[in-house]
């Protein structure tokens, strides 16, 4: 069976983006592969978090994990810090990663600008995600499209150590959905749908009131022209909708565009607006139950024991290579 394995940064508020982009393909691949899915609040650190906020953000994204499907019986689901062989193995990586390559990283640009003092670790957070895919040798990473580049970090560097260790991780492989791998804001549609844009009508979250959404949505950004056409060239608002209602749905960009026909932006919208809901409401509801329910911590805790159990072959391997003392 492959491994697979993946995280989400318990820093903000979970977005349509992300669920469309990630969390959709954990449940499904959860049947058929071995999966590790981790809540990477290591990673949230990278930029400033409110301890309080990192609490609850962490609790409600695990609790987001197992509401939209992931069973611990069938997945590892765990956190990020309760396993310390990331930060161990992510320091060796780092050690190993040229700042040129970290340099490169968009997303490094894309957080860092403008921006007066930035941590170090969010410079070196490749490395740390790198150590997170290697421990497991993870064979495919279910991303969205964004995260493209960090993968093919983390590949080069498992290249690089075992060119100059000796074979011991494997190449893992980015897995991005075909339609949503990147879907774009309701008010920008050249910017990612992301949970730390300030503008709340720029995305919606995953726990978003159905009444909260259908507004949304209603007032999402969209041409001056009536046809509802997927052309992300020219008409990158109402393609980016189509998107959604395609991964809400079910349907095909042709079914979707063929029902639409003629018939200009408003019902197509009411309509999208109702498959969102209709996908999000039964995970909202799951959501409240399991927070009020206190398995959460269970959960957690019998998944860092056995995801600690993986990391820690890892992680004695890599140090006998690289030349430790046994203690
Ligand atoms: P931020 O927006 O705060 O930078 P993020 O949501 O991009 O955070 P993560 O929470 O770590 O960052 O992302 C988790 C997963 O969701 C990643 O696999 C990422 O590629 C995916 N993802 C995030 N935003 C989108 C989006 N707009 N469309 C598709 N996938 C997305
Ligand atoms: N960098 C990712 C989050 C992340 C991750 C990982 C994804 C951290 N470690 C390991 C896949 C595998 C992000 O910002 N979306």
């Amino acid at each position: 069976m492959k491994r697979v394995l993946s995280g989400i940064q318990p820093s903000g508020q979970l977005t349509l983006g992300n669920y469309i982009g990630a969390l959709k393909n954990f449940v499904e691949m959860q049947h058929s592969h071995e999966c590790y899915y981790m809540v990477v609040d290591l990673h949230a650190i990278t930029v400033p978090q409110e301890p309080a906020a990192l609490r609850e953000q962490t609790e409600a994204v695990s609790a987001l994990y197992i509401a939209s499907g992931l069973d611990p019986a069938k997945a590892t689901i765990f956190l990020q810090s309760h396993v310390h062989q990331h930060a161990e193995l992510g320091w060796m990586l780092t050690t190993l990663t040229y700042m040129g390559e970290l340099e490169r990283m968009t997303q490094f640009k894309d957080k860092s600008a403008g921006k007066e003092s930035v941590g170090a670790g969010l410079f070196t957070y490749p490395s740390l995600m790198a150590a997170d895919i290697l421990l497991y040798n993870a064979d495919l990473v279910p991303v969205g499209d964004d995260q493209k580049q960090h993968l093919e970090l983390t590949r080069d560097l498992a290249h690089r150590f075992n060119q100059r260790f000796g074979d011991t991780f494997t190449i893992p492989e980015p897995y991005i959905p075909k339609v949503g791998a990147r879907i774009m804001s309701l008010d920008d549609a050249s910017k990612k749908m992301s949970k730390s844009n300030p503008n709340q009508g720029s995305f919606i979250a995953m726990l978003d009131d159905p009444a909260v959404i259908r507004k949304k949505i209603s007032r999402a950004v969209t041409d001056s022209g009536r046809e509802v056409k997927y052309d992300p060239q020219n008409k990158p608002e109402v393609s980016n909708l189509i998107s959604i209602y395609a991964n809400c749905s079910g349907k095909s960009v042709a079914e979707i565009e063929a029902l639409y026909d003629g018939q200009g932006y408003g019902p197509f919208k009411k309509d999208l607006a109702e498959q969102v809901v209709a996908v999000l409401e039964p995970i909202q509801q799951r959501y409240h139950e399991i927070r009020k329910s206190g398995e959460l911590y269970d959960i957690l805790r019998q998944g860092a024991e056995r995801a600690a159990e993986q990391a820690e072959k890892t992680v004695k391997t890599v140090k006998e290579k690289m030349g430790f003392l046994a203690r």
